[in-house]
């Protein structure tokens, strides 16, 4: 079965951060209630979800992704760029614990999970304004004995290496070549996001559908033409606070195949 770990929005959701957007009110009650139909789109796609209670005093708290990487094998929990996130680890710790061994990146690394783009057994990670070159070479040591191989990629003009590319299909990107270099996934089938829509490249694949946000009309046309199976939300209060579509939930298999993960430390 599909787990989705999320996380209820803040009532402080308000005082988020924010890097490339001005900042603007946010309906709160909107964002909750467009937050849950996300949630229901979710689980109609087959996931069970685990949500878990608001952080009233940590505002992105909703951005589940950041906190962690969850592969078949492991769960790496972060370690944050931005300062205010830091203490939403613990909770998500507790989440994860059930269902992988744990590892943990040491300071000085920084890392968002919203950096952090697997294809296969490639981890493609953005080197942006909060995931550093120690925090890379950290999850390549984590990550290789379990047979991945990881590649940076420079991020530029965009929060995140997901705000400029996601795999929407097997082997098929779904990019905004403005914010990365296109080369560094070379081998892939490659789709630009329509140009009149910047922040359309963060879509969410599960399993053989693709959940994509209704702000981004151009692209979702592009995508259908393609024979992709779209599954539509609005997520307009999020996208506010500089999120998206992948970052408001951790997914993984509960019990990925293969049988259980090796603990930590055991040969791969
Ligand atoms: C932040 O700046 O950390 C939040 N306001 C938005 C985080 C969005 N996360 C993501 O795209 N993975």
């Amino acid at each position: 079965m599909r787990i989705a770990i999320a996380r209820a929005v803040s009532p402080s959701i308000a005082r988020c951060e924010l890097t490339h957007l001005e900042r603007q009110p946010i309906d709160w009650d909107l964002a909750v209630r467009q937050h849950a139909e996300y949630l229901a789109a979710l689980a109609e796609l087959g996931c069970r979800v685990i949500e878990l209670p608001a952080e009233p005093e940590l505002p992105d708290a909703v951005f589940v992704e950041d906190a962690a990487l969850v592969l078949d094998e492991l769960a790496v929990l972060t370690r944050p760029g931005a300062l205010s996130r830091r203490p939403e680890l613990p909770s998500i710790e507790r989440a994860l614990a059930p269902f992988r061994p744990l590892a943990r990146l040491e300071a000085p690394a920084t890392l968002d999970g919203g950096d952090v783009l697997r294809a296969g057994r490639r981890l493609f990670v953005g080197r942006s304004g909060r995931t550093n070159r120690e925090a890379i070479e950290q999850l390549a040591a984590l990550v290789r004995p379990h047979g991945y191989s990881v590649t940076e990629v420079a991020v530029s003009g965009c929060l995140h290496l997901k705000s400029a590319v996601t795999e929407v299909g097997e082997g098929m990107l779904l990019l905004n070549p403005a914010w990365i270099e296109a080369r560094s996934f070379a081998g892939f089938r490659m789709i630009a996001v329509d140009e009149r829509e910047p922040h359309a490249a963060n879509a969410l694949r599960v399993g053989e559908r693709v959940v994509f946000p209704t702000a981004h009309p151009h692209t979702a046309a592009r995508l259908s033409t393609l024979g992709l199976d779209l599954r539509r939300v609005d997520l307009s209060e999020l996208a506010k606070a500089e999120g998206a579509v992948t970052c408001c939930s951790l997914l993984f298999d509960e019990r990925p195949t293969g049988g259980r993960a090796p603990r930590l430390g055991s040969p791969p």
